[in-house]
């Protein structure tokens, strides 16, 4: 079977994107975009050199929901993930240097060299960490929302997930307590259609991933999530509700991924899914979305989108050289961070 775009695909009522946005944060939303998905090509153009010693899960396809939802967070917000976290982690602000040496399992790591691609965090920027537990990060999210409510701290807790999460009972465990407490806590699906190579319809009956979240009590929605706007808006909603103790959010965010589950390249050539449908779908690409609709409200050029690609080359290229040349962990190392009584 082909799952060709959008079809049979509907969106619920979800906010739509208002008619004026300031030029400068439709631009920045662009550039965060592609600064995501250069970062990732370039990652992927290096893995075979075997130097990163980190299974690696790409988000190219994806770039918009962490994007979107980001956009509409403080510093002061949490954010947790999940194995396929590159993406969310860059959008909330974590370092990309951090980010580059924890690949190359360096000391300077963002996890010290202990975590790896899928267990990234910053705490500086409200990036809380990672697991690779699928689904382990949803009871940890609810757990904070629980403390940032009991301690009444102005803060919104956001967990992002893939759909193969909501085959684990600890979601829907989250999501009733969530419900229950009115938690200022934010659930992010990211809707891929698949879980490493089973598609969606071997892995759950018909019913809308966010309708089972609705009859948990949730405000839910699934909205397109290779649209950035469409993103913006639906968190930003959501973070009003979390803020003014309206409670939990959750938000299906559909959106194709076009690499393979994990490592570089794709790997539709295993069977499980046809090379023409990531062709199909790659025609919904979120980046050059918005660069065409920002090149017709004539906020955009070519020109403007050249510098921006060399200025962010130039990040890149010098973070991979501060990555590779820092220092590796040594014995001694060992056992910093492992506490045992
Ligand atoms: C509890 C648990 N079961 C199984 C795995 C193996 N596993 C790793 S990723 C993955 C698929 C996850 O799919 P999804 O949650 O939809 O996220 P995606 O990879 O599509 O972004 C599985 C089954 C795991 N890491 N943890």
């Amino acid at each position: 079977m082909i799952r060709y775009p959008y079809k049979d695909i509907e969106f619920s009522p979800a906010p739509r994107p208002k008619k004026k946005y300031d030029p400068d944060f439709l631009i920045g939303l662009y550039r965060s975009m592609l600064r995501i998905r250069m970062i990732q090509e370039a990652i992927e153009s290096r893995y075979h050199e075997d130097q990163m010693k980190s299974p690696i899960h790409l988000v190219i396809g994806q770039e918009a929901t962490s994007v979107g939802v980001c956009a509409a967070l403080r510093n002061t917000d949490q954010v947790y993930s999940s194995h396929r976290t590159q993406g969310n982690y860059l959008a909330k602000g974590g370092s990309l240097k951090a980010m580059l040496s924890e690949l190359y399992c360096r000391l300077n790591g963002c996890a010290g060299s202990r975590g790896g691609s899928m267990h990234l965090l910053d705490k500086s920027v409200g990036y809380a960490g990672s697991s690779a537990i699928v689904a382990g990060s949803v009871p940890v999210t609810t757990g904070a929302a629980f403390s940032a409510q009991l301690l009444k701290k102005d803060q919104v807790n956001v967990v992002f997930f893939g759909d193969a999460a909501t085959e684990e009972g600890a979601v829907w465990e989250s999501l009733n307590f969530a419900a229950l407490k009115s938690l200022p806590v934010i659930y992010i699906c990211e809707n891929n259609f698949y879980s490493v190579c089973s598609s969606l319809e071997v892995r759950q009956p018909g019913v809308d991933i966010y309708k089972k979240a609705e009859a948990f009590g949730l405000n839910s929605c699934r909205i397109d999530g290779s649209q950035v706007l469409h993103v913006y808006e639906a968190a930003r909603e959501a973070v009003e509700r979390a803020q003014s103790g309206g409670g939990p959010t959750f938000i299906e965010s559909v959106a194709y991924r076009w690499r393979g589950h994990g490592g570089a390249g794709d790997d539709s050539a295993s069977g499980y899914r046809d090379p023409e449908e990531v062709k199909a779908w790659q025609e919904f690409c979120p980046i050059e979305g918005l660069y065409k609709e920002l090149v017709k409200q004539k906020q955009l050029d070519e020109v403007r989108k050249n510098s921006m690609k060399e200025e962010i080359q130039e990040e890149i290229q010098e973070a991979f050289e501060h990555a590779i040349n820092s220092p590796n962990p040594e014995e001694k190392d060992l056992s910093t961070h492992v506490y045992s009584d």
